[in-house]
């Protein structure tokens, strides 16, 4: 039986990828922060029915002895670095935080893999904020990066690391250039979550307006349980490399508010106010990317189309919001 240890296992991608690596007959391991709301850290494990399957080990990303501790207990074939601060406008108002964890924390899991298991295969969430502001058309393995946040400049870095431990030491360590991917599990503050939590409410008559920031930007929005696929072939790969996991279709943020409230036959301008405490210091205006390489070496499509992601997202809320009043 494989092992694989997780960090940010309490995450969106943490809970799909435990979900599908156990049941590829995977021991998944979680890192685990220690939190004083330790009653919520594992939701969206619970939402997937398989809390009592994750096996969570105590540790930090910040603190290399709680990974190193963590590594030599599972002893794991494969370790996937999802753990980070990863909300973007977060970074501007916490960046030496946010460097602190979604950086140096994927130096010191590098380092710590490289002392106490070099032989395990080794996963890096890297990220389409790393394109920031665009050169390219379309963005693959092979276009410029030029970060716009502090998010993403940390992102960079761990990105580089990863290919620098895989040139300088061997390591199997692989790096996925992923753009966004949502699902009902996406932490509220992120925008599609923000939209369907808000949709959800209005229909439900519990809010009356929804605030949001940028509705111009476009993303490449894929579904989070199609990524997490992507993330474990490339750690079944004979060797290491860098793969971008994208759907090549962008839409707006207006157009994503028009989409879900037409879900539940809403008129979106009747309810979407702009607000610019939710605008960014520098914005990322468009991306939209090419996996024609993940589609060539891995065989990776993603299935779920924005659509149906849109409707489920949706549907989920309007449950939580039904379920608990
Ligand atoms: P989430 O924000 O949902 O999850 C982040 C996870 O990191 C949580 O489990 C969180 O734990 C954990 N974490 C935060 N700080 C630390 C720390 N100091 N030590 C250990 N763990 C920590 O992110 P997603 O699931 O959406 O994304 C997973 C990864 O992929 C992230 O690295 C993200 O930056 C990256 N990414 C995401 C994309 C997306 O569209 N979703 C696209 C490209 C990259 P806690 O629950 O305690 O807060
Ligand atoms: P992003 O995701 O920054 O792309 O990073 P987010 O959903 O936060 O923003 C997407 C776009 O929507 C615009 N926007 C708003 N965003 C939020 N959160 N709230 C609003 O009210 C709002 N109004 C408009 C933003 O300005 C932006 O242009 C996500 C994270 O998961 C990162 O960790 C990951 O690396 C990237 O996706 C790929």
């Amino acid at each position: 039986m494989k092992r694989a240890l997780i960090t940010g296992v309490t995450g969106q991608d943490g809970a799909y990828l435990s979900q599908f690596l156990l049941g590829r007959g995977y021991e998944v391991y979680g890192l685990l922060r220690r939190s004083a709301s330790s009653d919520v850290v594992a939701e969206r494990l619970r939402w997937l029915g398989i809390q009592g399957d994750v096996q969570l080990i105590d540790g930090n990303l910040t603190d290399m002895s709680s990974l190193i501790r963590a590594l030599q207990e599972v002893k794991p074939d494969e370790v996937y670095n999802l753990g980070a601060q990863s909300f973007v406008k977060a970074s501007w108002n916490q960046p030496l935080l946010t460097g602190g964890v979604t950086a140096l924390g994927a130096g010191n899991l590098l380092e710590a893999v490289r002392l106490i298991c070099p032989q395990a295969r080794f996963y890096q969430a890297s990220s389409s904020e790393m394109y920031g502001k665009i050169q390219e058309k379309v963005q693959d393995e092979n276009t410029p990066f030029y970060p716009r946040s502090p998010y993403a400049v940390a992102k960079l870095y761990a990105h580089w690391l990863t290919v620098n431990y895989r040139e300088s030491f061997g390591l199997h360590a692989s790096s996925g250039i992923l753009f966004n991917h949502e699902s009902p599990l996406r932490g509220i503050e992120f925008v599609t979550r923000k939209i369907t939590d808000g949709v959800a409410r209005i229909k439900l008559g519990k809010a009356t307006e929804l605030r949001m920031g940028n509705l111009e930007a476009t993303r490449d929005w894929g579904h989070a349980r199609d990524y997490v696929q992507g993330m474990w072939l490339m750690l079944q790969q004979e060797e290491p490399d860098d793969y971008v996991l994208c759907t090549g279709r962008t839409t707006s943020v207006r157009d994503f508010c028009r989409m879900a409230f037409a879900h539940v036959g809403l008129d979106w301008e009747q309810y979407v106010i702009t607000d610019a405490s939710f605008l960014r210091p520098a914005e990322v205006d468009v991306l939209i990317g090419s996996a024609a390489k993940a589609k060539r070496k891995l065989g990776w499509v993603p299935e779920t189309s924005l659509e149906q992601m849109v409707a489920e997202m949706v549907e989920a809320d309007l449950k939580r919001h039904t379920d608990r009043p």
